[in-house]
């Protein structure tokens, strides 16, 4: 008594200290003050939080720079959700670590070298009619020239090909609008047949190139033998953009050396960047895919490179494909804009952004009009007959993206640390805003579609500087959101990102992706198909061939089967596991202790492990995701044997074991506690089938979940039934408690599908109603009254219809419960739960809206 009057007056104090906390820190005004933030951060808190459970309205695909990763996060709320491993090895994805993710990564292999990193910088979606789909996306590597498929119907990498002639690139990923081709461009020009030569022989041959990867939508892979490239002069190509609309069928890549200056700085030479800026203008590469893709066909067209097909540059003129047109010295980004007619380019070391006129360049090439050529014979455009026109826009203009107001650009000012908004239609700058520094690429949503749906627009910053919490001399990316839904832009939010540099982003309407949840069962995510090692419950086995030992397990909450497999010392070991889950999230991961093998395997998933167990002794294997209460429990022993040596059994030790009696009050102990556990597990399904569950789609995906656990339980029963029959009550006992694991996981699904129920079924909240909660939590009355249960306080289901005039006395009550703690049933409650009712300092709206609140919980009564 005592004990319980002290730990009462505890509970009240810390609620009163509770409400008076909670009162002080919810004013906005107050938090505001304490904080320094001002109207305008609160607007840009407003526009970019989401509550709890809240989607965002488009997702990001983020390049990872020198992570050779992939991130992806959600715009407004600059969440981010995952990493995709692309030519990195990622671990909690057991990418790199499991045979299969093994085999795309090694496709990436170079002339056999394994290669284990990339620098992303590209990445871009499947498009129909130049819109995004949005079911595959594609990212290039700079470093080791290669181009990545990841299938976004899971979000994993499924292909990786090397480009055959190029050794450094930088125009990829571009697709064309139906997604014919991915357009990779060369970056530092070399020799195409992988031979030395000396940079005496740069012009001769140094050569860059573009390759054209088809893609083949049906197996959603690129089709390398389909591929083929076009030679270009060694002019240092550089970012690349398909056309589309009018422009549909041809493609335009920037080049940065058109003086094809080859340093020296070792031998007192002017470096490289000196060389390289010398003219005032290099060379927009302009060519014909659909041409290309005809003279591919015959082979006097092009010459074999390592089994690749390269287009001369002579047959390409020949057949008025490939063409040049000067433009501004030095350039970056090339976008094409939305309907196809104008191509914006970038001279960083310029102030202008160029815009140029696909119908110009179109005229002038029906006509043969050129004003010279190269001196490689590829016809050169006049540059200011093509143009548009320029406009001034500031120091180092990199990249853009469109807007979906027709006519407006958005650029970015690498060195001054701008964004600058204007009319590429008119020629007029319209808005700027500065950015946290240095920015490279930009996107507005959707922005280098043929349909940008505008709104937002993220900045890639190359330096973060001072934006945030110091941690080391390597700072973190800065990725930040700008409001381009009004006239003016206004920065609101900072993402830094823990990632190697992200050059580019891609953004997508949330709606267009569709990835699944769980697999089919037994799918090969790397292969989309089923893995010839699929094992159901019941095949687990293990097959020994030679010194090749296959495992085929399973795993599901939460045991691996087998849990002890016994090899010898050199077999090669293959652990084949097929997660047998059908539920949502209920991801179980694989690794043996030393072995360096990882599995990530999500529901439905088989995956393949292979090692050679070169090394005696026992390995703990144990799943690396806390999928349940028992998931420390989920795990075996590998015993590696060496098979040349004796080995002698150890003597047992003698432990004290339990006595017969105590055992059989251990066995009735736990009888009782399934048994009570199956009540309620049964009152939870009474609930289900009364209110029709299947009716809800979610609910029923858990109750079938559910279902398949509590299923589970009949064959272990009967095994824990036969052991006690046998006189084996330990292991009757053992078996029992495993029915009990099965109950609990039912139960724990089964009040999840509960809760949702009651979520569908409740009747929706009144505004008055909702204050009224908020009020109550605000005022912590939870903290002692459960709804739908008797807690530290009564339930509060019903307390309109305890009393007469009900909504008055409840008014009075909490407005000032000391006037009646002497009412008789006020006293009864007291003496009942050793607590008093608290004053809580309610408003009289407040309390009305608590009232209101109520009265939806009778309206909802037996549903919580
Ligand atoms: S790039 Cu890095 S800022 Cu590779 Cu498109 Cu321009
Ligand atoms: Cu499965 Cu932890």
């Amino acid at each position: 008594m005592q004990r319980l009057l002290k730990q009462s007056l505890v509970v009240t104090a810390s609620l009163l200290a509770l409400g008076t906390a909670s009162l002080a820190s919810s004013d906005l005004q107050t938090i505001m003050k304490e904080r320094k933030l001002t109207e305008k951060d609160v607007l840009a808190a407003a526009k970019t939080y989401q509550p709890s459970g809240r989607k965002d309205e488009f997702v990001v695909f983020s390049s990872g720079g020198q992570s050779g990763q992939i991130l992806v996060y959600g715009v407004p709320s600059m969440r981010i959700y995952k990493y995709i491993g692309v030519f990195t090895p990622e671990p909690w994805q057991g990418y790199g670590f499991d045979d299969d993710s093994k085999k795309v990564l090694r496709q990436g292999d170079i002339r056999g070298r394994e290669i284990n990193w990339g620098d992303t910088h590209h990445p871009n979606f499947t498009e129909k009619n130049g819109e995004y789909v949005g079911d595959y996306l594609f990212i290039n590597d700079k470093a080791n020239p290669r181009i990545a498929v990841v299938n976004l119907h899971d979000f994993e990498t499924t292909q990786i090909v090397v480009n055959p002639i190029m050794k450094s690139e930088h125009g990829g990923s571009f697709v064309t609008p139906n997604t014919e081709y991915v357009i990779e461009a060369s970056q530092y020009a070399a020799p195409l047949d992988h031979q030395y030569h000396p940079i005496e022989e740069y012009e001769a041959v140094f050569r860059g190139a573009v390759t054209l990867w088809k893609f083949d939508y049906a197996k959603g892979k690129i089709d390398e033998k389909a591929s083929f490239s076009l030679e270009f002069p060694p002019y240092m190509q550089d970012l690349s953009d398909a056309g589309k609309g009018e422009s549909f069928g041809w493609a335009f890549t920037n080049s940065f050396n058109s003086e094809m200056y080859t340093g020296g700085i070792e031998k007192g030479l002017p470096p490289f960047e000196a060389g390289m800026s010398r003219n005032d203008t290099d060379y927009m590469h302009v060519y014909n895919w659909q041409m290309l893709e005809k003279l591919a066909q015959d082979p006097k067209n092009y010459k074999i490179y390592h089994g690749h097909r390269v287009i001369s540059i002579e047959a390409a003129v020949k057949a008025g494909a490939l063409f040049l047109i000067p433009e501004p010295k030095s350039p970056h980004g090339v976008d094409v804009s939305p309907d196809g007619r104008y191509i914006v380019v970038g001279g960083k070391l310029d102030t202008h952004a160029s815009v140029y006129d696909f119908r110009k360049i179109k005229q002038l090439i029906d006509k043969k009009e050129f004003i010279g050529a190269d001196p490689y014979g590829i016809p050169i455009l006049d540059m200011k007959k093509t143009l548009h026109g320029q406009v001034e826009l500031g120091l180092g203009p990199l990249h853009h993206t469109y807007d979906a107001q027709d006519g407006i650009i958005y650029t970015s000012l690498y060195v001054d640390s701008q964004i600058v908004k204007w009319d590429y239609k008119n020629l007029k700058v319209l808005d700027r805003v500065n950015v946290h520094y240095n920015i490279g690429h930009l996107d507005s949503m959707e922005g280098k579609s043929a349909k940008p749906k505008g709104k937002y627009a993220l900045a890639l910053d190359k330096l973060s500087i001072d934006r945030f919490n110091p941690v080391g001399p390597l700072h973190p990316q800065n990725h930040q959101l700008i409001d381009i839904g009004g006239p003016k832009m206004e920065l609101i939010y900072d993402l830094p990102i823990p990632l190697g540099e992200p050059h580019d982003v891609i953004s997508i309407a949330a709606d267009k992706l569709k990835p699944q949840v769980t697999y089919p069962m037994g799918t090969n995510s790397r292969t989309g198909k089923q893995h010839e090692a699929m094992t159901l419950a019941g095949q687990e086995r293990v097959e020994r061939k030679g010194n090749e030992v296959k495992i085929y397990g399973t795993l599901i909450r939460s045991h691996i089967n087998p849990e002890h497999v016994t090899v010898n010392k050199g077999d090669k070991v293959t652990f084949y596991l097929t997660n047998l889950e059908r539920a949502q999230d209920e991801t179980h991961g694989f690794a043996v202790s030393g072995y360096n093998v990882h599995a990530s395997v999500e529901p439905g998933k088989t995956v393949a492990v292979t090692f050679t167990a070169d090394e005696e002794g026992v390995f703990p294997y144990y799943c690396t995701e806390f999928c349940s209460a028992l998931h420390l429990e989920m795990m075996g022993y590998l015993y590696v044997k060496d098979p040349k040596k004796k080995y002698e059994s150890v003597k047992e030790l003698k432990l004290q074991k339990m006595s017969k009696e105590q055992l059989e009050s251990e066995y009735k102990k736990v009888i009782a506690t399934n048994k009570a556990t199956d009540d309620v597990i049964q009152s939870v399904v009474k609930f289900l089938k009364d209110k029709n569950y299947a009716k809800y789609p979610k609910v029923k995906s858990l109750v079938e979940d559910a279902l398949d656990q509590y299923g589970k339980i009949g064959e272990v029963k009967a095994k824990a039934d036969e052991s006690y029959k046998k006189g084996d009550v330990n292991g009757a006992i053992l078996w029992e408690y495993q029915v009990w694991q099965y109950m609990v996981k039912t139960a724990d699904v089964g009040l999840r599908a509960k809760n949702n129920l009651a979520k569908e079924l409740a009747t929706p909240m009144k505004p008055a109603a909702q204050k009224g909660e908020e009020a109550y939590l605000k005022g912590g009355c939870n903290g002692c009254h459960v709804i739908g249960q008797v807690s530290s306080g009564p339930d509060l289901t019903g307390v309109l219809s305890r009393h007469e005039n009900a909504e008055k006395w409840v008014f009075d009550f909490i407005k000032n419960p000391a006037s009646k703690y002497e009412e008789d049933y006020v006293k009864t409650m007291i003496n009942y739960f050793n607590l008093r009712m608290p004053n809580q300092h309610m408003n009289d709206q407040e309390i009305k809206d608590i009232i209101e609140y109520l009265k939806w919980i009778d309206e909802n009564a037996g549903l919580f």
